[in-house]
């Protein structure tokens, strides 16, 4: 079994660092995480373990203006260019102020051509076959730059320059296929759209989306941008949820996305776009993949390509963390196996969901994803997520996600996971989920369902279902058949993944209509159940110009709290109501209440409408900071689909307001048309 002696020699590793590219600064010196200290701490700690003597130093070099025109305009190239010149010295904040964080300074054009020269002078060497892989730690970054436009504090798109150069510029090399893996926790935007239509470029992203919120924010990020044209298939995003993501939910992505379809595409090259900020401890990114994570990640893709990988620094801001996985990535380059380490905790629900929209999306495209996944992975191997109230500083455009802190994640991947398995496991048969709640909720025990952390006897629940609230419903809810499958769980036409119901399946007690002076708007088209539908809203500010047609249900408020949080995140439990009785009081003295624990979600603020017959009426929407954000522009308004109008129209016009066709279609188009 003895291997050929060339498989025995010691890898030859690529290492390029500049100081120079330490030269792009904020301006003014203000504090900004995408700072000079970023490469620095990187080349300490590589130093101080000895890892440049193990590598193959490369010279750094400023890229050519030919070269990065493959995937930039030429204007685009000229600001880059420009901008550092003492003609632009005055011009320099406003042109910044313009772009979507983004700063320069007199060194910023010398470090953007620096970071894509160097990039580009990384790859052509493993390409050509003279080094083996490489990491290049530069700045500043790249995947967020457009062909016409530098954001998210990237000027030009590094690896996409590089990628163009190979396949483009340098044909005899034999490059045919690329493979960008992009582990930043934030999705690259520019990389995807320079590549969206070329299959000889498959990019493959891995990031925090939180239905849309993240940044960069919008659409682009979903699982649904697959690709275009001759590009179809060869565009993949992982979209997360949420924050708090680490090892497991990145390897469970790697086990059942990327390294089945890596296998099948068959790459020349992959080229990492090597952000750090879904580390442990960043600031940014709310995350917390190890070092030990990340050599895993880049041991696994290692068979691939002949080993011939390229890791291009995008983020990461935790000049710790950043250190401590650079080393670990480039030790694992060196040694050919991952350092020291173990696999603690399990992936999220949310991560298996997320898995399961990606394979589905792409099943045509690649065969591999067209086994279903089996469902004792699913279930049993998943934790619960739970939205953790802690000093929070991580970059959502909308609202704030936690820090992990090691004793809860401890607890969220130890004790009340092995505790809930078992309970999980005996409510993942969906045939018995009929009856068997209804009759429970009557006796007044409630039963957790999938994935649930409270124990088999709520007493909360026995006391909210003697309890009478209307529930107004202006968005997709009016639809009656929609609204049951809330209660009932399950799913409707237009719907992308099932309810998960109230516990309490029994149907409303009554059902009316009535109008509100409210404003209705819709929004952020993306929620976990219908996809890119569209999102409605009512300003929680009323106005007596304002008129919103609602279809009110009378329901328990154990009911509405269940519908609450189905409103909110997809498929969970909760060990407390989010509305008690004594919460009612405050609503109707204060108009509204902001239920702190749902804020992840976007309906998480209950508002008091009046009465009807003795009872509140309750409905949830967003908060009023929201809606300043979306007058300011800084959250997008947008209409929603059709197909999410169409359900919109048939509550309306089947279920008793007494609207013709056209009165309906004229109400929604009002909605969506007039300003906020
Ligand atoms: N609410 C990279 O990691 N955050 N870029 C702006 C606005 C910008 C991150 C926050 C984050 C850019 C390469
Ligand atoms: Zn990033």
């Amino acid at each position: 079994m003895d291997s050929a002696p060339e498989d025995r020699r010691s890898p030859r590793v690529g290492l390029a660092y500049d100081e120079r590219m330490c030269l792009h600064a904020t301006p003014d010196g203000e504090s900004h995480p995408e700072n000079p200290e970023r490469i620095r701490a990187i080349w300490r700690k590589l130093e101080a373990e000895g890892i440049p003597d193990r590598c193959v130093l490369l010279k750094t070099k400023e890229a050519e203006d030919s070269i990065i025109a493959s995937v930039h305009t030429k204007n685009h190239i000229k600001l880059i260019r420009n901008i550092s010149s003492k003609a632009f010295e005055f011009r320099r904040l406003k042109i910044a102020s313009k772009l979507n964080s983004i700063y320069f300074n007199e060194g910023s054009s010398e470090a953007a051509f620096l970071a894509a020269g160097t990039v580009i002078e990384v790859a052509e060497n493993v390409a050509k076959g003279d080094l083996d892989s490489a990491i290049a730690v530069v700045r500043p970054p790249g995947h967020h730059a457009e062909a016409n436009e530098a954001m998210g504090f990237c000027l030009f798109n590094n690896v996409a320059i590089s990628a163009s150069y190979l396949l483009d510029k340098r044909a005899e090399l034999g490059i045919n296929r690329i493979l960008i893996v992009d582990w930043d926790v934030h999705h690259g935007n520019g990389t995807q759209n320079m590549f969206y239509r070329d299959p000889r470029v498959l990019y493959f992203s891995v990031h925090r989306f939180d239905f849309g919120t993240f940044y960069p924010a919008g659409w682009d990020g979903s699982y649904c941008m697959i690709g275009e044209d001759q590009g179809a298939g060869y565009n993949i995003n992982v979209p997360w949820e949420h924050g708090q993501c680490g090892d497991a939910d990145y390897l469970a992505v790697w086990d059942h996305i990327l390294i089945p379809v890596t296998e099948a595409y068959n790459p020349d090259i992959i080229l990492i776009s090597a952000g750090f900020d879904a580390a442990v401890d960043d600031p940014l990114g709310g995350c917390c993949v190890t070092p030990y994570g990340y050599s895993v990640m880049l041991k696994k893709l290692m068979k691939f390509a002949d080993g011939k990988i390229v890791l291009a620094l995008e983020g990461g801001y935790n000049l710790n963390s950043l250190a401590n996985s650079v080393f670990a990535c480039a030790k694992t380059l060196l040694e050919g196996k991952p350092v020291a380490g173990n696999l603690e905790g399990r992936p999220f629900e949310s991560t298996w969901r997320v898995i399961n929209e990606v394979r589905n999306e792409l099943k045509t495209y690649w065969p591999v994803f067209s086994v279903d996944l089996p469902k004792e992975i699913l279930i049993a191997n998943a934790k619960p997520y739970q939205i953790q109230e802690i000093n929070s500083s991580s970059d959502s455009d909308v609202e704030k996600d936690p820090q992990p802190s090691n004793a809860i994640n401890s607890f969220m991947n130890n004790e009340v996971g092995d505790l809930i398995s078992p309970l999980s496991k005996l409510n993942v048969d969906e045939e018995n989920s009929g009856e068997l709640p209804a009759l429970r909720s009557q006796q007044n025990l409630a039963v957790p369902s999938k994935g649930s952390v409270c124990n088999s006897y709520v007493p909360w629940r026995s006391s909210l279902s003697k309890v009478d609230v209307w529930y107004g419903s202006y968005g997709s809810n009016m639809w009656r058949p929609r609204f049951l499958c809330y209660l009932e769980g399950g799913k409707v036409e237009g719907m992308n993944n099932p309810c998960q119901g109230a516990m309490d399946k029994t149907p409303p007690k009554y059902i009316t209509w009535k109008s509100v002076p409210h404003r209705l708007f819709f929004t952020r088209s993306y929620t976990h159940t219908w996809g890119h539908g569209g999102v409605a809203f009512l300003n929680p500010q009323s106005s007596i110009n304002e008129k919103t047609f609602m279809c009110l249900y009378k329901i328990t408020l154990e009911q509405f709290n269940d519908i609450l949080i189905q409103e909110n995140i997809a498929n969970e439990q909760f060990e407390s109501p989010f509305v008690a009785p004594e919460d009612i009081e405050f609503i109707v003295k204060n108009g509204s209440l902001r239920v702190e624990s749902l804020k992840g979600g976007w309906y998480s603020n209950v508002l008091y409408l009046g009465e009807q017959d003795g009872i509140p009426i309750l409905t949830m929407t967003c908060s009023a900071s929201d809606v300043e954000q979306l007058k300011s522009g800084e959250l997008p308004v947008c209409a929603p689909s059709k197909a999410y109008e169409n359900t919109l129209l048939k509550g309306l016009l089947e279920e008793g307001t007494r609207l013709s066709t056209e009165e309906a279609i004229g109400y929604l188009k009002d909605a969506v048309t007039r300003k906020l």
